[in-house]
């Protein structure tokens, strides 16, 4: 695991330090908790943080609360504060400050190394359902409630003159796939697609053959020229069926993000964008 401590002593930091490499993790080691707090929010592969309560500037239960507060919060971290004050006030002040776990210091190895392996058991699990809770169960894209996270996140991202663009996609009478093929070919095409479209940007399945397609750094031309060629590559895609194939097509609504724009007007552009394909007559772009 990727861990990082934080004590005021250099020696001591060592010693933790050479303890916990020598079980293959890998440390990041702080004297100053300002420099740890930094370093994590950048570092959202580190899964534990073992952080002394006599550390400054920010003392361990202020890092402790600075840490939950980081955006990225619901990352698995699993924070163990120690102290040579072994009291019972610390250890609660150090749990309700967001801590997970409490140590004496200095800590002996073999409890170290135990209480290591029940916060690997944990952040594991947590990252298990962070990832089930993120994934539609069919195709393993995002669902639709992680695509519009991680759409907030990048609006809330932007650099400056950088444009993020949306695809929409909708599978065309899929209705009629459902219905002549059945059931278990429509989620084969359904998969087909969602495959395709794997390999670009930040991709959600809104809902049954529907996609959200977001590339972060796209203007409008190069989002049209980017869905036209998914549009091409669509069509020309084959669904085993039977003895046979069959193929399919997508109507494509690309819109961009303006200045003074909102996130569900933004959602909802695409949308219409969508339909106005659909109205034009099916397996189009349209902005
Ligand atoms: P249009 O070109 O106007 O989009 O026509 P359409 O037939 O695709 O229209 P509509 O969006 O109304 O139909 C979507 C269908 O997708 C309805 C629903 O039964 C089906 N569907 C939704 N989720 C799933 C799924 O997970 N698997 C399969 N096989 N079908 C699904
Ligand atoms: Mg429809
Ligand atoms: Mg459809
Ligand atoms: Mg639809």
């Amino acid at each position: 695991m990727q861990i990082v401590v934080v004590d005021s002593s250099q020696v001591v930091l060592r010693v933790i330090g050479s303890l916990l490499e020598a079980r293959g993790h890998t440390v990041h080691e702080f004297t100053e908790s300002d420099e740890a707090l930094e370093f994590l929010s950048s570092a959202p592969e580190v899964r534990v943080l073992i952080t002394s309560l006599e550390v400054r500037p920010m003392n361990g239960l202020e890092l402790c609360w600075a840490v939950r507060l980081l955006a990225e919060d619901r990352r698995p971290l699993h924070i163990i504060t120690m102290s040579s004050a072994n009291s019972v006030h610390n250890l609660a002040e150090a749990l309700d400050s967001g801590a997970d776990d409490f140590i004496e210091k200095p800590p002996r190895a073999e409890e170290l190394h135990a209480r290591l392996r029940a916060a690997e058991r944990l952040t594991k699990l947590q990252e298990e359902l962070i990832r089930l809770a993120e994934t539609d169960g069919l195709t393993g894209l995002l669902n639709r409630r992680a695509f519009r996270e991680r759409t907030d996140s990048v609006i809330a991202k932007i650099a400056h003159g950088r444009t993020p663009s949306l695809i929409v996609v909708d599978i065309d009478h899929f209705k009629k796939i459902n219905d002549v093929h059945g059931h278990d070919i429509g989620d084969q095409a359904i998969c087909a697609v969602a495959d395709l479209f794997q390999e670009v940007g930040i991709v959600g399945r809104l809902g049954g053959e529907e996609f959200g397609i977001l590339l972060p750094e796209r203007d409008l031309e190069s989002a049209v020229f980017h869905a036209e060629g998914l549009r091409v590559r669509v069509r020309a895609l084959r669904v085993a069926c039977g003895d046979g194939t069959i193929g399919l097509t997508c109507s494509f609504g690309v819109t961009t993000w303006a200045a003074g724009d909102t996130i569900p007007a933004f959602l909802k552009r695409a949308d219409v964008a969508v339909y106005a394909a659909k109205a034009a007559g099916r397996n189009r772009v349209m902005v």
